[in-house]
């Protein structure tokens, strides 16, 4: 219930983040402990038209949970998905307007399907090390901009 908690409570202070930020450059700068109450290490995104946002670029490989909140206007999903591809570079398929999610080179390791705004989704996984992105892959969103690296060391 700890957890919960303190995801609740971050997810209102990130809704109201959104409900004032002005600078379309800000970057989440949230007072919480780098660990989740069951000692997983604890990341902070968002989502929104068209960036994700992560507290963290790089963390030590073990259990981890991501709290993200979609602080945009229409539904998103946040892809944890483990590529050697640059920040931004995965291929997009033309045709799907999204890259392909069994392409060669990209694997998607964790997902929160499509969620509505103004609402925050927990996952956790036990990460590996690696080169990650943390991403939208509806159609056009990857390309607009919804992306950010993670690296997992
Ligand atoms: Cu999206």
């Amino acid at each position: 219930m700890k957890v919960l908690s303190q995801a609740l409570c971050a997810g209102i202070f990130l809704a109201s983040v959104a409900g004032c930020a002005q600078d379309p450059n800000d970057t989440l700068s949230v007072n919480a402990s780098d660990t989740a109450a069951d000692g997983s290490t604890l990341i902070i995104a968002s989502v929104r038209e068209w960036k994700v946002v992560a507290n963290r670029i790089s963390v030590s490989a073990g259990p981890t949970t991501f709290l993200v909140s979609n602080l945009g206007t229409i539904k998103h999903e946040f892809l944890l998905t483990k590529t050697d591809f640059a920040n931004g570079q995965i291929p997009i398929d033309s045709k799907l307007n999204k890259f392909s999610e069994e392409g060669k080179g990209v694997k998607v390791v964790k997902e929160i399907s499509e969620w509505a705004p103004l609402t925050t989704q927990l996952l956790t996984f036990n990460l590996a090390p690696g080169n990650y992105q943390l991403l939208c892959n509806i159609p056009g969103h990857y390309g607009n901009g919804m992306h950010t690296e993670l690296i997992v060391k």
